[in-house]
């Protein structure tokens, strides 16, 4: 299955899969980092979309995910998904991010797209271990492609070099 994992050096905004996914927060609000760079680069109409699907489940809770429509994005669809805070790792944290990405292909799959892009969740602003993240997100990856085979593409579009250097040794 491994042919069909990518990574990238890159904006994930300028990103023309089917879906590409939001690290987002629980408030589906905005705020700094990828969130807030979709959000600026795709206009309100995804923001519209988020405070719609708030105001009927009262946000995201952390490790599950939302689609909305990608404004003026190349993408179709924002998958927002929410990733842990990492604390000192025996706060759930690994098993919360697994599901941040499990659960995001999941609703990709629900939703008939087959290439996803995923930001390097939960390592910017929430502090997770880059190393520790990257297995992870690529386990998560692995073992969903096993047990459906909808998906196409998978691409870990990676903003800064180290989380590029991380993905890049851990799948060559
Ligand atoms: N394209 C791809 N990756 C990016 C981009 C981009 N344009 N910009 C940043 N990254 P972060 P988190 C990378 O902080 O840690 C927000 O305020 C960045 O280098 O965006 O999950 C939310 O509202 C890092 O590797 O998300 C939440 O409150 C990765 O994206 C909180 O931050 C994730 O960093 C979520 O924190």
């Amino acid at each position: 299955m491994e042919h069909k994992i990518k990574v990238e050096l890159g904006d994930i905004t300028k990103c023309e899969t089917d879906v590409i996914v939001n690290a987002a927060n629980t408030s589906l609000m905005g705020g700094g980092g990828v969130d807030g760079a979709i959000h600026r680069a795709g206009g309100k109409a995804i923001l519209d979309e988020c405070m719609h699907i708030r105001n009927k489940q009262g946000g995201c809770k952390t490790g599950e995910a939302v689609i909305t429509n990608a404004g003026d994005l190349p993408a179709d669809y924002v998958i927002h998904a929410v990733g842990p805070v990492w604390q000192d790792g025996s706060k759930n944290e690994d098993k919360l991010l697994y599901s941040a990405y499990h659960n995001s292909l999941k609703l990709a799959s629900k939703n008939n797209l087959k290439s996803i892009a995923f930001p390097n969740i939960s390592t910017g602003i929430y502090g997770f271990p880059k190393e520790r993240a990257a297995e992870i997100a690529i386990h998560a990856v692995q073992d969903y492609l096993v047990e459906d085979e909808f998906i196409q593409n998978v691409t870990f579009v990676c903003f800064d070099e180290e989380n590029y250097r991380i993905y890049s040794k851990l799948l060559p």
